[in-house]
């Protein structure tokens, strides 16, 4: 077998399934979610605008024909496109100082300085690729739209951050209930640039490889109360550090207001919270600060997530390795 398919038994907590061993396997992990769709979902922005789903069909084939190794195809973005993203820009940057935490901001000025980040131009994914592997060895593949849990937070586990490319509709710029570039760019990119970010957000992903269902919905729920909606405090006060609020205007000033209950982080209740992905959370989990966030998912994994193997990544070989059968 050419994917050298590794069954493992365990019926109490492992699923028996493939996971990707080299990072070239990704290109197997990319199973859409339809969900928010312009084509399907007829609240969405873009329903009723032809030209808009085409451009996303389009935008969508350059992550369907993309293979590992290829350069990320750049894409001449619409008038339309750039002024959503600089409406989004410019608009998070007024919160930057008093809403958004440290690390965002370091890495905001170094974007600005090294690759020209700004609110004129939409960055391209293969140059904010670049910059991040020198960073933290973090790269971007692009993606279609939505994925499976599964495949995203296997990613992670080869420090390769999946990526939509189109932009959201422009008649709601300010926040979206689905990725989309602005979303990924002005969101997630920045804190990937950040050493202890970017390691907490590879152990999410190893935590997932071969896990049960139950265990990749629990993952995929501490992801989306830290590296999503997550916030922190800075001398006091609470930031946000969450990429769905650091691309959201909207949402960064709920997140921070007195109308949502904040909660301090804590793994095992945060795993099995639920919540929905249609408007602003009701419920934000509050970091002391990211290590210690990092700290206690760690100590959570150790305790709840168990394999009959432990997993190492290579990075000189790009490679997930079992480190101990038992
Ligand atoms: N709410 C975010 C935004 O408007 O940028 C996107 C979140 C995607 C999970
Ligand atoms: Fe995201």
């Amino acid at each position: 077998n050419i994917f050298d398919v590794q069954v493992i038994r365990d019926p109490t907590n492992v699923k028996d399934c493939w996971y990707p061993k080299h990072i070239s396997d990704l290109d197997r992990c990319n199973h859409l979610i339809s969900k928010y769709e312009p084509d399907l979902d007829q609240d969405h922005p873009g329903f009723s605008d032809k030209q808009y789903r085409k451009r996303r069909q389009m935008v969508a084939n350059i992550a369907f024909s993309y293979t590992y190794g290829d350069p990320i195809p750049r894409i001449e973005y619409t008038e339309d496109e750039k002024r959503t993203w600089k409406a989004v820009f410019d608009k998070v940057e007024d919160l930057l100082e008093s809403h958004c935490c440290k690390q965002f901001r370091d890495i905001l000025e170094i974007l600005k300085k090294e690759v020209g980040f700004c609110s004129e131009k939409i960055p391209q994914l293969e140059d904010l690729s670049n910059f991040l592997k020198r960073r933290t060895g973090f790269s971007l593949r692009p993606a279609a739209g939505l994925l499976s849990a599964r495949d995203f937070l296997a990613s992670l586990a080869f420090r390769v951050f999946q990526c939509t490319q189109y932009i959201r509709h422009h008649n709601a710029p300010h926040h979206s209930p689905e990725p989309d570039a602005v979303h990924e760019l002005l969101g997630h990119v920045p804190m990937l640039a950040d050493p202890q970010f970017a390691q907490f957000s590879q152990e999410l992903g190893i935590a997932s490889i071969g896990a049960s269902d139950a265990d990749i919905e629990k993952i995929a729920t501490l992801y989306w109360f830290t590296v999503e909606f997550g916030l922190c405090k800075e001398n006091g006060k609470l930031k946000a550090y969450g990429a769905g609020l650091l691309s959201s205007y909207g949402e960064l000033l709920h997140a921070l207001s007195d109308k949502p209950e904040h909660k301090p982080f804590e793994p095992s209740a945060c795993a099995v919270q639920a919540y929905q992905d249609q408007d602003f959370q009701d419920i934000y989990f509050v970091a002391e600060t990211l290590e210690d966030c990092q700290f206690k998912f760690r100590r959570w994994v150790e305790e709840n997530i168990r394999r009959p193997y432990d997993l190492w990544y290579n990075p000189f070989t790009q490679t997930l390795e079992v480190l101990d059968s038992t």
